[in-house]
């Protein structure tokens, strides 16, 4: 299995000659609120990207000096077979997952008093609390672990690359199947039912988060999940939404008119941040910092704004003045992987920047080859930051209030692609109809 290497990145990145051992407990199913619903499974990420392990209630040592990797599974009784289907033997487990030594879950006192490390590298407080349960005896470290993990799952390997594709992939053609179904006076949620049976029908079961499935006004709210209003006849409608394969994330957003035409506004608003989008993704390579593509964004945003006469004035003085943060109030990307707002944005000693809109930016260290971001620019005319703008004098003589209010019930665009980060720029993973003239082709053809 490819976590082998990532078993190897890790142990690279300690001294080979200490006699210590790195712990790690799996996730268990969790409940909803003391009842017996279950929620789908989903293994903790650090615990998937050292073992592949997607089952609850397993535990991994791994010996520093030797690399042996222990796998401890659950010991399954009867009734488990009742109620959860058949319990595979040792062996079955052993060949799946390649562990050096397989053993029980309650054999793992034992085991760890055998390897007797100095050191036990643990994930967190509450990995400490359990190992502290089983015995007192052993010097545990809660520092070290986290920060490594997140140092390799950040640089994807070959064969996450290869994940990541996968799961692009599926996408784009869930994301496409959508774009082509969608007609006014469909709820959000046949969308939503659209898009995820698109995803399932090719065997991805798990979302990589709550997708969003926004018409009109709700296309303006970062985190609408609602999704259960009907879609009307000159709204946009917009999409941020993916699956996991194999535990790696895909998020991608479109936004596009319900009824396949963008009206003046529209096209205008759109083509402002693809704009912003087609840019800042010419400028991904290694090297460059993620919060320098956020300000060439929001340049670009302003510039648009400034074109439609929404603002008006000088366009350093509205970057003063934060102008930018009013409509586009979100960060420009994250990294993605096992988690969809993945690990490693912010390596140790950096801090956020101080700054309306680019407070939320999720990343901010140099991109190097490897990593997986995104990038996803919007503009959205949200009442409750604009209203309180245009009575803010500083902010205020910058802009056109008539104009901006007349836009209240607009909503929102927001386009998103997924990148990896090469040695010479950049591959894109997703392929989903974006330029105007594209979408309204696609929608159009599938109107006929
Ligand atoms: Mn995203």
């Amino acid at each position: 299995m490819s976590q082998s290497l990532n078993r190897e990145k890790l142990l690279s990145l300690f001294d080979e000659n200490q006699q210590g051992v790195i712990y790690l407990k799996g996730a268990e199913v969790m409940y909803r609120y003391g009842t017996d619903y279950e929620f789908p499974f989903r293994q903790e990420s650090n615990f998937w990207y050292l073992t592949g392990v997607n089952e609850p209630e397993y535990h991994a040592v791994i010996e520093i000096k030797t690399g042996d990797y222990y796998l401890f599974s659950p010991k399954r009784d009867a009734q488990f077979a009742v109620w959860h289907g058949k319990i595979r033997g040792q062996d079955e487990i052993r060949g799946h997952y390649q562990p050096d030594h397989l053993h029980f879950s309650h054999e793992l006192l034992s085991v760890l008093r055998t390897l007797q490390p100095e050191q036990i590298y643990c994930l967190d407080e509450a990995q400490a609390e359990y190992l502290e349960d089983l015995s007192r005896e052993f010097n545990v470290d809660t520092e070290t672990l986290a920060d490594a993990i997140t140092y390799c799952r950040s640089i994807k390997t070959e064969a996450e690359l290869e994940f990541m594709r996968e799961a692009a992939g599926i996408n784009n053609l869930a994301h496409l199947e959508a774009m082509k179904a969608l007609r006014p006076g469909m709820y959000e949620y046949e969308m939503k039912a659209l898009f995820e049976y698109h995803q399932m029908r090719h065997g991805l079961l798990q979302n990589a988060y709550s997708g969003i499935h926004a018409g009109g006004t709700n296309s303006a709210i970062l985190h609408y999940t609602d999704n259960n209003q009907p879609i009307r006849d000159g709204d946009l409608y917009l999409i941020d939404a993916g699956f996991e394969y194999q535990g790696y994330a895909s998020d991608v957003t479109r936004t596009y008119p319900a009824n396949g035409r963008f009206t003046g506004d529209q096209a205008a608003v759109y083509q402002t941040v693809l704009n912003a989008l087609n840019r800042c993704i010419e400028l991904v390579k290694p090297g460059v910092k993620m919060e320098e593509l956020h300000l060439a964004a929001c340049r670009i945003i302003l510039t648009g704004l400034m074109e439609m006469d929404l603002v008006r004035g000088e366009l350093e003085e509205m970057m003063e003045v934060n102008l930018f943060a009013l409509f586009f109030p979100h960060g420009l990307g994250h990294f993605l992987g096992l988690d969809t707002h993945d690990v490693g944005g912010y390596p140790k000693g950096v801090e956020r920047i101080d700054r309306p809109g680019i407070r939320f930016l999720r990343v901010r260290r140099e991109l190097e080859a490897g990593m997986v971001i995104t990038i996803e620019p919007g503009l959205y005319f949200i009442p409750a930051l604009l209203r309180p703008a245009l009575l803010n004098s500083e902010q205020a003589r910058f802009l056109n209030g008539k104009k901006i209010e007349g836009l209240f019930g607009f909503g929102g665009v927001r386009i998103e692609d997924n990148l990896v980060v090469t040695e010479t720029g950049y591959e894109n993973l997703t392929d989903v109809p974006k330029e105007i003239r594209e979408i309204e082709k696609v929608m159009g053809l599938s109107k006929a």
